[in-house]
């Protein structure tokens, strides 16, 4: 398996998360989106359009970093990154798709390189964008997680699943861009303890081989 990875890309962080916590191995192929290298014709003749993570498996290419771990759960089952029941599958992935669809988007470098470009924003402009856009999403998303978190040690029940997947890359990055985390003590609680298990800590991108 290849995995199109850049250390800083917080995707393709969800997917090396699943990796590391189903025990596959990979290859790890840098694509440098400082360089614009996920732009380049040899990565998007594997993914037309041009965002990182890609990966490829014996059948094919997948992109989408959800739909990859989705894959990779149904061929690996253990450990379940979904619960049994049709419900709470649907629950948790409503938390996943709160962070994947509704918040990263925002903040993606093509989106910011365009309100810095072509809005004309200064790095106080896009700073404001962003951490607006990452409050905005994580107040509704502490409440749906204090809600369905028993322990606060996963987002849902007590066992971790797609929704901590996904939710550990979205707090690296907000610590990173210095965003405001005290109104969201449920989801600082719930990183704070995924970050000491060894699948999430093996995925951080300092440690990554590409990590500058
Ligand atoms: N929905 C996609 C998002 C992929 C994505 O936005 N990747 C970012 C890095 S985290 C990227 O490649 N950005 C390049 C760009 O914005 O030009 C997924 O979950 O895989």
């Amino acid at each position: 398996m290849k995995l199109y990875n850049y250390f800083r890309s917080s995707a393709a962080f969800r997917v090396r998360i699943a990796l590391n916590l189903k025990g596959l191995q990979y290859e790890y192929v840098s694509k440098s989106l400082l360089k614009n290298e996920q732009r380049a014709a040899d990565y998007l003749a594997l993914n037309p359009q041009g965002l990182i993570p890609a990966i490829e498996v014996d059948g094919g290419v997948l992109t989408q970093s959800l739909a990859i771990i989705e894959y990779l759960n149904d061929l690996h089952p253990q450990p379940p990154l979904l619960p049994a029941d049709p419900l709470a599958r649907a629950q948790v992935r409503s938390m996943a798709l709160a962070i994947a669809c509704d918040i990263h988007p925002l903040n993606n470098l093509r989106v910011l390189n365009y309100v810095r470009q072509d809005l004309g924003q200064n790095d106080d402009g896009v700073n404001t964008w962003y951490l607006h856009w990452v409050a905005e999403g994580f107040r509704g998303l502490e409440q749906q997680v204090a809600k369905h978190s028993s322990s606060r040690r996963y987002c849902f029940g007590d066992s971790l699943t797609l929704a901590d997947v996904c939710l550990a890359p979205q707090m690296y990055n907000a610590r990173r861009f210095k965003c405001d985390l005290t109104p969201f003590p449920t989801l600082v609680a719930i990183s704070t303890h995924l970050e000491t298990l060894p699948a999430f800590d093996a995925a951080r991108p300092e440690v990554q081989p590409d990590a500058r």
